[in-house]
């Protein structure tokens, strides 16, 4: 997958990231969102995320992100620092609302959301059943490696 491709197919964009943003939060998401905004003029991008704390106000774009989710399509929809389900909460209506799918993240949940990467709206609802269950597999293989190194 190529993300720069992806981004440069879409003409509606959504980025997210989690809940209470934080600086990693509201630095990524408002970093691609100015990407975008530079690169690709004609793409109509936009930011989702609780109101930051005012410690961000002198973030660029920082004025422009939206708090609630609106109820339109979206090509393309990003989330950024967050890998699970329930801290997309207030904007889930966006990311099933959009065609595909894309998660950059550095917690250890990024399962959850990577495995919905290219995947339609009418593939997620199984899709997303399938992840909860190769988790559990995966988490219980790690367990029992650290438990044998141990
Ligand atoms: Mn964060």
């Amino acid at each position: 997958m190529n993300i720069i491709e992806e981004i440069g197919h879409a003409k509606v964009i959504g980025i997210t990231g989690h809940i209470r943003p934080d600086g990693d939060c509201v630095g990524s998401t408002l970093g691609l969102y100015n990407y975008i905004r530079k690169n690709l003029p004609e793409c109509q991008v936009t930011v989702y995320l609780e109101k930051p704390s005012d410690e961000f106000n002198y973030l660029s774009g920082i004025n422009e992100i939206k708090y609630e989710a609106e109820d339109k399509h979206f090509d393309l929809f990003v989330v950024l620092d967050c890998s699970s389900m329930d801290r997309i909460e207030p904007f889930m209506s966006c990311f099933e609302n959009a065609d595909r799918t894309i998660c950059i993240d550095h917690h250890i949940a990024i399962i959850h959301l990577l495995m919905l990467i290219l995947l339609n709206h009418s593939q997620v609802q199984h899709v997303r059943s399938s992840i909860q269950h190769l988790t559990r597999i995966k988490l219980i293989r790690m367990l029992q490696s650290a438990y044998i190194q141990e």
